[in-house]
């Protein structure tokens, strides 16, 4: 550089104050088990990309077709990605700039909705989405929202009810998919009710995309009119969403993405998102999904076994719910009792919950982060035993201790991120 040149952009300083807090995260993560049914590991290689000069572009608009000059690059990075993503689940469409799951659906209601429009989707309470039509999110403040739910006796999707109310309701848009919801979900039933009243079928396939990408669940694409999800659960990929569909939707969802909902994309997701969909292509990642499911079920079994009341008595995914009103624990508090022990889960509402979503009567457990690790079905059996060892220890600050122990010797098997 010149001797009077100043670079004013390159700085080399390292900002020690939030490089901590990452050593932290990243330590946290590590001695930790995630059993958060939407979290998972991404591989290096995405976060290397997520971490790329390409987040410096902006790129208003779609692959040769931009608001900006210099986008040859990240025009080619957006079309890999499209054309892997329509590659990986067989679409003809695809849109993947939503940043998130919730952009992929409000721009899908964008497309082909007007403001007061009605929906059928899942209660939240038997495992919806928020984005489905709650009351504080947009969807629920703009559209007329009516919601289906689980049968109380089976707690499984109650398909009759379903087309019931919409035969009632008479939607524009039914809406299936769910965050807590552990088994097979019929898209062809849904399709049939959709026909039958006419109404847009919009799959969100957020939590089990990698299931549906690996072969462990039944495909959405060809049925549902819009498929909408994220990169980041099952699926491993950054955190992002897409929106995949029939091509003849090309125009009006595009459209609905960029300048309907959105303005920049953020090409260093994009390109990350193109090494995810690379990944799921592989024949190592259709025996990851199926160690997800598998692992699933036998840690379900297993607490099961140990007397925990399983909401539908079982699951076909990457999740299931436990409900824990017998065992005199609410969800709010066996989340603090496990996050002792290093086992990190989430609070959740079950079906007819007569509790708060900020206490609620239920925890959601998933795998896809732990068969990352590596951990299989003898694994499963252990965490089994410490989750029932720490529930039923609840107030015994000793025994909780022998639980985190036992937590730490087997995160020990399991090393991640050990190049970091
Ligand atoms: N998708 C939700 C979850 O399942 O955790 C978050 O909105």
């Amino acid at each position: 550089m010149a001797e009077n040149n100043k670079n004013h952009t390159l700085s080399k300083e390292k900002d020690k104050e939030i490089q901590d807090i990452i050593k932290k995260e990243l330590d946290r993560q590590r001695s930790n088990l995630l059993l958060i049914a939407s979290e998972n590991y991404t591989s290096q290689e995405v976060i290397k990309t997520m971490g790329s000069v390409l987040t410096n572009k902006y790129a208003e608009g779609y692959p040769n077709n931009r608001y900006y000059g210099g986008c040859e690059y990240v025009d080619q990075a957006e079309q890999v990605a499209i054309d892997r993503v329509n590659r990986l689940f067989g679409s003809d469409y695809a849109n993947v700039q939503p940043h998130s799951g919730v952009n992929a659906n409000t721009a899908v209601f964008v497309a082909i909705l007007e403001p007061n429009d009605r929906i059928l989707s899942m209660s939240l309470k038997d495992g919806g989405h928020l984005s489905h039509g709650q009351s504080h999110n947009l969807s629920g403040k703009y559209f007329d929202i009516y919601n289906y739910c689980v049968d109380p006796g089976t707690e499984l999707i109650d398909y009759e009810q379903v087309k019931k109310m919409a035969k009632r309701v008479r939607p524009k848009l039914i809406i299936c998919g769910a965050s807590s919801y552990s088994r097979i979900i019929d898209f062809k039933k849904f399709r049939e009710i959709a026909d039958e009243v006419g109404a847009y079928l919009m799959a969100d396939i957020a939590h089990i995309a990698g299931l549906i990408a690996g072969g462990q669940h039944p495909t959405s694409i060809g049925i549902a009119d819009f498929t909408t999800g994220t990169t980041h659960k099952t699926l491993r990929g950054p955190r992002g969403g897409m929106i995949l569909a029939d091509k003849k939707y090309k125009k009006i969802l595009d459209m609905a993405v960029f300048p309907g909902t959105q303005g920049g994309p953020l090409m260093h997701i994009i390109a990350a998102k193109a090494v995810c969909f690379r990944e799921a292509m592989s024949s190592s990642f259709k025996e990851y999904a199926k160690d997800v499911v598998d692992n699933c079920k036998t840690l379900c079994q297993h607490l099961k076994d140990e007397g925990f009341r399983i909401v539908s008595g079982g699951t076909d995914n990457h999740l299931f719910l436990i409900d824990l009103s017998e065992k005199g624990i609410t969800g709010y508090d066996a989340t603090g009792v496990l996050a002792s022990c290093g086992i990190v889960i989430n609070k959740n509402l079950i079906p007819y919950d007569n509790k708060s979503p900020v206490v609620t009567s239920g925890i959601r457990i998933g795998t896809a982060a732990v068969t990352t690790q590596g951990m299989g079905k003898k694994e499963m059996h252990i965490l089994g035993d410490i989750i029932t060892f720490a529930l039923n220890n609840k107030d015994n600050a000793s025994r909780l201790r022998q639980a985190k122990e036992k937590v730490d010797a087997l995160v020990a098997d399991f090393p991640i991120y050990q190049n970091f």
